[in-house]
């Protein structure tokens, strides 16, 4: 069987433009969401496209029964998982931390640090009898600074950044490698969600500079994980060219 890669957030962004590249490497694929429309029609379509397999898994990372029932229903076989892409995430608002919408920090909070950790067990305990893996958690420039208003987004994104460096240590025994890669701004519909649909405002965030898109993020990841087995990446921090920290952009 060739090569599995799960990536999580494979309906949008950054996880769809990882679920294109490891297609075309001949990768099958296990993608996992919660909109099943877009999780299926993307399936399909890279089936078609790129002759591999793919398992769809719709489920909502912040749900951990649900999640564990989903994945532990694949046949064994699925379950030899050469990489995990951890890429689902969201921000949710942007407020003084006076004035912030507690709603909006569980949704955080759960998705991006308890989301990523839940996931991370189930397919670890699958890596280890293998002795080997690749696990990339997809950061960014958030968990490397702190911006105004940023601060639960920030320190969800912090925690990724603590939680790799944990990872690493606690997986090298069998092998299994792990990467941290971290954005700086990539137009997605990262903006959309935080700013809950106002599509106007999201369309500022990147005006009059070169944003990076996802397939950018996504040919970072595939270097990673193509080096070879004696070498990890172990973190890689990626701004558009325009962008010198989270706040410093040159707008023209
Ligand atoms: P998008 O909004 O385009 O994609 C986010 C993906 O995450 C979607 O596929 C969404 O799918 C999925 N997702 C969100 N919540 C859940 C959940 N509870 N359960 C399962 N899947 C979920 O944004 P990006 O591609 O930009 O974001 C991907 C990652 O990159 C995130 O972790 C983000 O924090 C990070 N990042 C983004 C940057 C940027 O500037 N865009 C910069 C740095 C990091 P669905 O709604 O179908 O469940
Ligand atoms: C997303 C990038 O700068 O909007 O993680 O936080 S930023």
């Amino acid at each position: 069987m060739s090569k599995i890669a799960l990536i999580t957030g494979a309906t949008s962004g950054i996880g769809e433009a990882c679920a294109h590249i490891f297609a075309q490497q001949g990768y099958n694929l296990i993608l996992l969401a919660r909109r099943e429309d877009r999780l299926a029609k993307n399936a399909h379509h890279l089936e078609d496209k790129c002759g591999i397999t793919i398992k769809q898994v719709l489920a909502d990372v912040r749900d951990k029964d649900n999640l564990s029932t989903a994945l532990e229903a694949l046949p064994d076989e699925w379950k030899k998982v050469d990489v995990l892409i951890n890429n689902a995430g969201l921000s949710q608002g942007l407020d003084p931390i006076d004035k912030g919408n507690t709603d909006d920090w569980d949704t955080m909070i759960d998705t991006n640090v308890k989301g990523l950790l839940y996931i991370t067990k189930i397919v670890s305990n699958w890596m280890i009898p293998n002795l080997s893996g690749h696990i990339i958690n997809i950061g960014s420039i958030a968990g490397k600074e702190v911006y105004p208003n940023g601060n639960v987004y920030c320190a969800s994104k912090h925690a990724v950044d603590a939680l790799s460096k944990a990872m690493r240590i606690d997986l090298l025994p069998y092998g299994i490698k792990v990467t941290e890669i971290n954005p700086g701004m990539v137009e997605t519909e990262f903006s959309i969600v935080r700013f809950k649909g106002d599509e106007e405002r999201a369309k500022k965030v990147y005006e009059n500079f070169e944003p990076l898109i996802a397939d950018d993020i996504a040919d970072a990841i595939w270097y990673v994980v193509s080096r070879p087995k004696h070498v990890n990446i172990n973190d890689m921090l990626i701004m558009p060219t325009a962008q010198a920290t989270a706040t410093i952009i040159d707008r023209k």
